[in-house]
């Protein structure tokens, strides 16, 4: 017999406004506060990421395989590991959503419980750089490599390359910076007016910006191409860019 579940609450949908008044100056931390209002500030802050979202959908339908292991490493709350679960037809995959924030995992729960989808996702509360990984054919890095030292990316993805299967994928969305000085200036104006255009202040886009440049350290599309080839992967792609925002598909060869 199963087992009866309590009905999940809801999560609200918070607005963020954590950096509208005046902040003593400190890192940026994936807190509970941050946790709250993250839906909306992920989708006011990072340009594409409503597209980004369905097509990590698109893409796990083509790519997974029966039989494998699928993971959304830094998966906050659940989005992109939502749209890998209806992306897999195949209820002998298994699916792990990964962060080190404990607040994330918490209301991540929560999402996965009011989804309507059957296949099991299992959520771990761990580093990225320790968590175990095998048997993949779908790993999804959305917008979360960017937080991960930049002298430990390298081991990371050999690590999620070798535990690929062949014809298996990563996808990989990042933050970048650009090598003309000129263009980074232009994409980091245009990234800023998509900000505007959300609501956000001028005192809120400068806050974050201060508070986050310590912590998410955006690389260019070369180091990140160059790096995924070395990494093991046979065949990198860009598949969508808005602004200084991209994701890339990485192949590993049948
Ligand atoms: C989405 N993918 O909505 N280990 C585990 N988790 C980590 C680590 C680490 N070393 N470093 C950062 N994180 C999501 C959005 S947000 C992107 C990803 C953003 C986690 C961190 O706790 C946070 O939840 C996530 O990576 C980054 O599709 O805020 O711009």
């Amino acid at each position: 017999m199963s087992k009866e579940r309590p009905t999940p609450t809801p999560p609200e949908q918070a607005t963020d406004r954590l950096f509208a008044t005046e902040r003593k100056p400190e890192d940026f931390r994936f807190d509970a506060s941050v946790a709250r209002v993250f839906p909306d500030m992920i989708r006011r802050s990072v340009p594409g990421y409503t597209t980004i979202i369905p097509m990590i959908e698109v893409i796990t339908e083509q790519y997974a395989q029966s039989g494998s292991n699928c993971y959304d490493l830094g998966c906050s709350l659940g989005a992109s590991t939502l749209a890998m679960r209806h992306g897999i037809d195949d209820n002998d995959c298994q699916l792990f959503g990964v962060d080190n924030s404990a607040a994330m995992i918490e209301r991540c729960e929560h999402y996965i419980a009011l989804d309507d989808s059957s296949l099991p996702v299992t959520l771990r509360c761990e580093d990225i750089l320790d968590t175990e990984l095998s048997n993949a054919s779908v790993t999804t890095l959305n917008f979360t490599l960017q937080f991960v030292p930049p002298e430990q990316r390298a081991e990371l993805l050999a690590r999620i390359a070798s535990a690929t299967r062949p014809g298996g994928v990563l996808i990989l969305s990042e933050k970048i910076r650009f090598e003309s000085e000129q263009e980074q200036e232009i994409q980091t104006r245009l990234h800023h007016e998509f900000k505007r255009a959300n609501g956000y202040s001028d005192l809120e886009i400068s806050q974050k910006r201060s508070a986050i440049e310590q912590v998410l350290i955006p690389e260019t599309l070369a180091a990140h191409r160059e790096r995924l080839l070395s990494a093991g992967f046979d065949q990198v792609m860009l598949w969508y860019q808005c602004f200084n925002f991209v994701s890339m598909l990485a192949i590993k060869a049948d």
